[in-house]
């Protein structure tokens, strides 16, 4: 059995992935879980944190602080997106499931991360599924506070591929998460944080399909049923980009248990655009801040990382 030696913050959106990614940091015995934030980006906040408090109390971790944020970008998500998460918590696993409410923050994400950075004597890593808001506002408020952080981890971005934005007013070169919040993006990415950026021309390799799902349910138990029921609520039956459900965000947070022969990591000089019809777009550029990218998966070693960790006896 590993001790959970990594202090992580994970500041998720909601997303049926994002939940998916929330239940595997639970899995992992490495991971001290030290708080969890949410921004109300690709999910309506009430639902996300009643899916947040159900899988703390699941795990019998109910003393882990969860913050609702209440910073917004100004590119919302598609309302069908945002509502679609609240199967999460509406499915019988998780009906059963009587969630404590006895850590819920009083402060917005933004305050309480602030908080947390500011007090903690220790460095902590951080995984962003989603807009990066919440952190984009306390390095700016607080540059020097970047230096508590050990690794963000951001899933969010396309540098070398199309993005996933289909909008009347945009190009489609920018990633979601990016271009929900493009200052937030540039905020970032300018900042002194040392972080690892996860974008689509990494998890692109990782579309969720039959072949990933139904190895997952090879295995009958609680917990991978549950991911299996989780993850049927994404598929669709058209088969264009934009309609795919790729392991984004579940890459991003299974870094924090896979070995580096799984990835390969480039670092560019990198820009982001915040006006139309490019806004959010990620861009490699001459000059400016290097910032580090997964540019390659081994999309084998991941799926079997995963699948292990909803169905493996891995404690
Ligand atoms: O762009 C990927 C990000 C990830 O954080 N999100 C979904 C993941 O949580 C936005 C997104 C892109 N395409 C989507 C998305 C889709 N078809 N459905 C829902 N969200
Ligand atoms: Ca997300």
């Amino acid at each position: 059995s590993k001790q959970a030696t990594i202090p992580v913050i994970f500041d998720h959106d909601g997303g049926i992935d994002d939940i998916l990614s929330l239940l595997l940091t639970l899995t992992m015995e490495q991971v001290d879980l030290k708080g969890v934030c949410i921004t109300p980006a690709d999910c309506y906040a009430d639902d996300a944190l009643v899916s947040s408090l159900k899988l703390l109390t699941l795990a019998e971790r109910t003393e882990v602080p969860v913050a609702v944020g209440e910073l917004v970008g100004p590119n919302p998500f598609p309302p069908e997106w945002r509502a679609q998460p609240r199967i999460c918590h509406t499915m019988p696993a998780m009906l059963r499931i009587n969630e404590s409410r006895e850590a819920v923050s009083a402060l917005p994400a933004h305050l309480w991360l602030k908080q947390y950075l500011q007090d903690t004597p220790d460095k902590v890593t951080m995984v962003l599924t989603g807009p990066a808001t919440n952190l984009a506002w306390v390095l700016q408020h607080y540059p020097a506070l970047a230096e508590k952080l050990q690794t963000v981890i951001w899933m969010g971005g396309a540098i070398t591929v199309k993005g996933n934005v289909a909008m009347h007013d945009h190009n489609g070169s920018a990633e979601w998460n990016a271009y929900w919040d493009p200052k937030a993006t540039q905020a970032l990415i300018t900042s002194r944080a040392p972080l690892l950026m996860v974008p689509l021309d990494a998890t692109n390799a990782l579309p969720v399909n039959k072949a990933f799902l139904q190895t997952l349910a090879h295995t009958d138990t609680a917990l991978s049923d549950l991911a299996g029921q989780l993850w049927a609520n994404t598929v669709t039956a058209i088969p264009a980009y934009e309609f795919t459900y790729f392991l984004w965000d579940i890459l991003a947070t299974s870094l924090l248990g896979l070995t580096e022969e799984a990835y390969s990591v480039s670092e560019d000089c990198l820009q982001v655009s915040v006006t139309t019809p490019n806004a959010g777009q990620t861009y490699r550029c001459s000059s400016g801040n290097p910032v580090r990218w997964v540019s390659q998966v081994n999309p084998q070693i991941v799926i079997d990382y995963v699948i292990n960790q909803f169905t493996g006896d891995h404690k």
